[in-house]
């Protein structure tokens, strides 16, 4: 005899709460995210491009691969748009345009006018002339 009383088996089914809130509603992203639920408390946005961030609340820095080059200052314009402003000396819409000094005909009429440079031009005489060279760009104002 061994005294013991017929023990019950006992099994206990433990469940996480199959009602797993829905945790996009309130719809926790803003600008248009999208919401997915990722579990318990837990869920993600995918964003729309031009913002980021979990909540996508972020608007993206425009400036972030530096469109505006070396020769340019970058400002970022909203919403996947920015602006450049240009070195003195480069244009175009990413600067990467050297101006042509020599646009403005800086040299005199028999001399050869050379673009070298961001704000640079050289004169050179003709075969045969010498003092055609009335200005350089350390003359001209620019
Ligand atoms: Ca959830
Ligand atoms: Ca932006
Ligand atoms: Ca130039």
């Amino acid at each position: 005899m061994d005294g013991s009383a017929a023990v019950p088996s006992v099994r206990c089914v433990c469940r996480f709460n199959a009602q797993d809130a829905d945790d996009c509603s309130p719809d926790p992203c803003s600008n248009g995210g999208t919401c997915a639920d990722r579990g318990t408390q837990q869920w993600e946005c995918s964003c729309p491009l031009g913002y980021t961030g979990t909540a996508c609340t972020i608007n993206v820095d425009d400036c972030l691969s530096q469109p505006c080059g070396a020769h340019g200052t970058c400002t970022d314009s909203g919403l996947l748009d920015y602006s450049c402003v240009c070195d003195s000396g480069y244009d175009g819409i990413t600067c990467t345009d050297d101006v042509d000094d020599c646009a403005s005909g800086p040299c005199s009429g028999s001399a050869t006018c050379i673009d070298t440079g961001a704000n640079e031009f050289s004169c050179t005489c003709p075969d045969g002339y010498s003092g055609c060279l009335l200005y350089t760009s350390d003359a001209a104002d620019e």
